[in-house]
C-alpha cells in the first residue's frame, strides 16, 4: 500500500510510534509517505520506501498565528495526489484529525477518494482534546475519520466517555523493536553512575505536571534511606528546573542525575534495576515498554492504560496515583536481590508480547478493512 503518516515529529509518544510504524511497514513493503514540519527524530535510517514531506508554513506579518493547520491540508493535498496514496494516517487528533478531514475534502472535489485514519494517543483525548476550545473540532473530525484506533482499552472507554463518538474505535497497542531495545552490556557506563554498586531507578518522560515527577522524587528520597541507590531521570520539559530546585532543596543533588533529552534511551534502561511510572493519567506508557524491552521492572501507578501493560507483582506493581509509600515498598521488594531477577525476566517476557513484528499484522489488516469498506 501507499500510506501517509502525519504525525507530531518531536520526542513525544505519538511522533515515537508513527514514526516505528512508519518504518516498519516500510521494512514490511509498503510505501511510506511521512508528512510533518520538520523531520521526524526516529526517522534514522533509509530505506528505498521511505519519503519524507516538510510542511512549509510561510510567514506573514498579518499572521500572529500561522496557520499550521492550512498548511498542513495543502501538503496532504499535494502528496495523496502526486504519490497516488491509498491512504492518509494521522497520529494525535489534534489538529491532524481535522487537517485530513479538510484534505479529503478538497481531494474528493477533484474526484479523489483518500480514506483517513485517526490513531488517539492520549493527551489529545484525556487533556488537551477535552477543552472546550477543542472539543467541538475533535468530536467531528475523529466522527469524520473512516478508520479510529486507539492505543489501549482505557483510551478507547475514555473516548467514548467524553466524546459523542458514533463510530467504531479499534484497539491496538504500543509496540517495540526488540532490535534496538534490549539489554546491552554497558558496565563502565553502570560503574560511572554507582561505582559502590548501588541500585539504578531511572525515570523518562517530557516533564510535565501529568508525569508527577515530584511522585519520583519523593518515592527515591524515601528508597535510598533503604538501601543505597541512584536517580537518573531523561528528558526534559516544563517541569524540570524546578524538579532541580526540588532535589536541591532535599540535599539529593549527589545521587540525582539530570540527563536531559537523549536519543540512545536503550542504553541507559541497559544498566537500569527499576524504572518509575507514577504518572496522573498515561493511555499506554510507551517509556515503560521500553524499560521491559530491557529487562527492567516497572513501578507504575495504575491510571489509565497502565494495568493493560503493568502485571502486578509479575512485571513490577501497580499503585494508585499518589501512592508514594506503596510505591516505596514495591520497589524495595524488587530491587531485593532475591526478587531481581525474576521481575527482569518477566519484563523481557512481557515485551515481547507487544513486540512490533506482532502488532504491525493488526494495523495492516486495520488499513485493508478500512480501504475496503469507505
Ligand atoms: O504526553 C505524552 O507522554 C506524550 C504523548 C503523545 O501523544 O505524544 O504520549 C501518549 O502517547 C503514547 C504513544 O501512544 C503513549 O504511550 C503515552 O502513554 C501517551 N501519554 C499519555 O497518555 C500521558
Amino acid at each position: 500500500m501507499k500510506i501517509g503518516i502525519v504525525c507530531y515529529p518531536t520526542f513525544g509518544g505519538s511522533g515515537v510510534v508513527a514514526t516505528e510504524l512508519g518504518k516498519a511497514l516500510a521494512k514490511a513493503g509498503h510505501q511510506v509517505h511521512f508528512i510533518t514540519y520538520s523531520q521526524p527524530q526516529r526517522l534514522d535510517f533509509f530505506n528505498e520506501n521511505l519519503y519524507y514531506h516538510e510542511v512549509n508554513i510561510p510567514a506573514y506579518p498579518l499572521f500572529q498565528y500561522p496557520p499550521y493547520e492550512s498548511a498542513l491540508s495543502s501538503e496532504m493535498v499535494h502528496v495523496v495526489a502526486n504519490a497516488g496514496l491509498d491512504l492518509l494516517h494521522v497520529h494525535y487528533a489534534i489538529p491532524h484529525a481535522s487537517s485530513a478531514y479538510l484534505a479529503k475534502q478538497i481531494l474528493a472535489a477533484q474526484g479523489i477518494h483518500i480514506p483517513v485514519i485517526t490513531t488517539l494517543h492520549g493527551t489529545d483525548i484525556t487533556l488537551v482534546g477535552k477543552d472546550p476550545s477543542y472539543e467541538p473540532v475533535v468530536t467531528f473530525s475523529i466522527n469524520q475519520s473512516d478508520g479510529i484506533t486507539a492505543v489501549s482499552d482505557s483510551l478507547r472507554k475514555d473516548t467514548y466517555d467524553h466524546f459523542k463518538i458514533t463510530k467504531d474505535i479499534e484497539v491496538i497497542p504500543n509496540f517495540i523493536d526488540l532490535d534496538r531495545f534490549n539489554r546491552q552490556k554497558k558496565d563502565h557506563f553502570k560503574l560511572a553512575i554507582c561505582p559502590n554498586n548501588e541500585k539504578l531507578i531511572v525515570h523518562t518522560s517530557n516533564f510535565r505536571k501529568v508525569k508527577r515527577i515530584d511522585d519520583v522524587i519523593m518515592i527515591f528520597e524515601k528508597l535510598r534511606k533503604l538501601l543505597p541507590s541512584k536517580l537518573l531521570l531523561v528528558g526534559d520539559g516544563p517541569d524540570r528546573m524546578r524538579i532541580e530546585r526540588l532535589c536541591k532543596d532535599l540535599d539529593m543533588l549527589s545521587d540525582v542525575r539530570f540527563l536531559g533529552k537523549l536519543d540512545a534511551i536503550e542504553e541507559v534502561l541497559s544498566v537500569a534495576d527499576l524504572f518509575l511510572m507514577p504518572s496522573e493519567s498515561e493511555s499506554f506508557g510507551l517509556a515503560a515498554l521500553e524499560a521491559l524491552a530491557c529487562e527492567v521492572p516497572i513501578i507504575t501507578s495504575n491510571a489509565g492504560g497502565l494495568p493493560e501493560l503493568n502485571v502486578h507483582g509479575v512485571t513490577g506493581f501497580l499503585s494508585d496515583v499518589g501512592d508514594v509509600e506503596d510505591m516505596v515498598k514495591h520497589a524495595a521488594y524488587i530491587l531485593d536481590d532475591a526478587n531481581l531477577p525474576t521481575f527482569k525476566a518477566n519484563a523481557l517476557a512481557r515485551a515481547r508480547e507487544f513486540d512490533v513484528a506482532k502488532i504491525l499484522p493488526h494495523y495492516e489488516a486495520y488499513y485493508e478493512r478500512v480501504v475496503e469498506n469507505s
